[in-house]
């Protein structure tokens, strides 16, 4: 599972990329993570998973990770194959989820592609760009539907219509995710991987001296107000800010965030909001020397869990032991809960729920 961060040239995409991944992982926890110089894998902070390892002091432990892929080159006119287009936009298309960045910071020396500072604008033009890729991707579709009409079948004549609607919504501005759609369509946009549909959350990139008088600053509830009206997700964070906290040891961090009356990190908010917008719970499970926190769709059953461990374990799983991370808290001692019958047999149709510490048997 990917998210792609997005957003006109200079907004700030690399910075906060770069402060991400460096903040992140040491390079031989994940050895994917080096792969390329625009994808990175970070790990997710987890209060349970720190209490597990205050408890079992494991060799290793490995936290949740998660995947941002720096995608650069979009500007104005990338639809039609202007800056680096049309490469950029299939990169949009490989990934599961959109992190669109939009520049709030002033900053100088640092032009805005688009000259004075309005966000509303830039998510528009953003988005504008990946609704006439959308728009493409539907009128040939269309193409191939109206040649089928002619074998008479009824499934074409509706698929017409469905296209009708995406097509005149999108031409209105909405983003398919944004839409209000019947079972069909949403079954004809997942086989069109149209870029809009894809969940989104957004960045607001801010000036340091902003982040502390958030509450009087019209771009930032100008920004607040789109992302309510929408329902979307607003990070609010300036990625040279935590660029900076990622020098730092922790204590001097915690010194720093108090200063500017901040509660946790950007980054650390940026991440927890990729990871629920990517839908993603997580199980945890003591194996050996090791304490591991792994991300799993909500909705997973107990052998797809057992799989993301290792694929030997969804193909031979026979049942897993299972206890909440909410209720092994209370006692802290895995002995005590099996003798109190608190861990729990469970077998393949389970649906494994956050939190949930998992010994599976295979
Ligand atoms: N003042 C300020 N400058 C920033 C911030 N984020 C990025 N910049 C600067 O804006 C410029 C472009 O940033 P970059 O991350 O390369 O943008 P990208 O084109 O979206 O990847 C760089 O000079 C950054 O230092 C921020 O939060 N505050
Ligand atoms: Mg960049």
């Amino acid at each position: 599972m990917e998210l792609g961060i997005v957003g006109l040239p200079n907004a700030g995409k690399s910075t906060l990329f770069n402060s991400l991944t460096e903040a992140g992982v040491p390079a031989d926890s994940y050895p994917f993570c080096t792969v390329d110089p625009n994808v990175g894998v970070v790990e997710i902070e987890d209060r349970r998973l720190d209490k597990l390892k205050e408890h079992y002091q494991p060799e290793t432990c490995r936290g949740a990770p998660l995947k941002f892929v720096d995608i650069a080159g979009l500007v104005a006119g990338a639809s039609r194959g202007e800056g680096l287009g049309n490469e950029f936009l299939s990169h949009i298309r490989e990934v599961d989820a959109i992190v669109h960045v939009v520049r709030l910071f002033a900053g100088g020396e640092v032009a805005h592609v688009e000259g004075a500072i309005d966000p509303l604008r830039d998510v528009e033009i953003l988005e504008s760009e990946l609704i006439i890729k959308d728009l493409e991707t539907i009128s040939r579709r269309r193409e191939k539907t109206e040649r089928m009409l002619k074998t008479g079948e009824n499934k074409y004549r509706e698929e017409v219509s469905y296209l009708d609607h995406l097509q005149e919504e999108l031409e209105s501005g909405r983003p398919v995710r944004l839409m209000d759609l019947n079972e069909a369509e949403e079954e004809l946009v997942a086989e069109l991987f149209l870029l809009t549909a894809k969940p989104t959350l957004f960045v607001a990139n801010l000036s340091e001296n902003k982040l502390e008088n958030r509450e009087n600053n019209e771009s930032i509830l100008e920004m607040r107000q789109l992302a309510e009206e929408r329902g979307e997700e607003l990070v609010e964070l300036s990625a040279t800010f935590e660029e900076e906290l990622v020098e730092l040891d922790p204590e001097e961090q915690e010194l720093f965030l108090e200063e500017m009356g901040l509660e946790s990190r950007g980054l650390e908010r940026l991440k927890r909001a990729g990871y629920d917008l990517l839908n993603l719970i997580t199980f945890y499970t003591v194996v050996g020397d090791e304490v591991r926190a792994t991300p799993v769709p909500a909705g997973s059953t107990a052998p797809e869990a057992a799989g993301k461990i290792h694929s030997d374990m969804l193909e031979n799983f026979i049942r897993a032991e299972v206890i909440n991370f909410s209720t092994w808290a209370e006692v802290e001692n895995m002995e005590a809960a099996r003798s109190e019958g608190l861990v729990r047999t469970e077998g393949q149709d389970y649906v494994i729920q956050d939190g949930d510490i998992c010994y599976f048997k295979f």
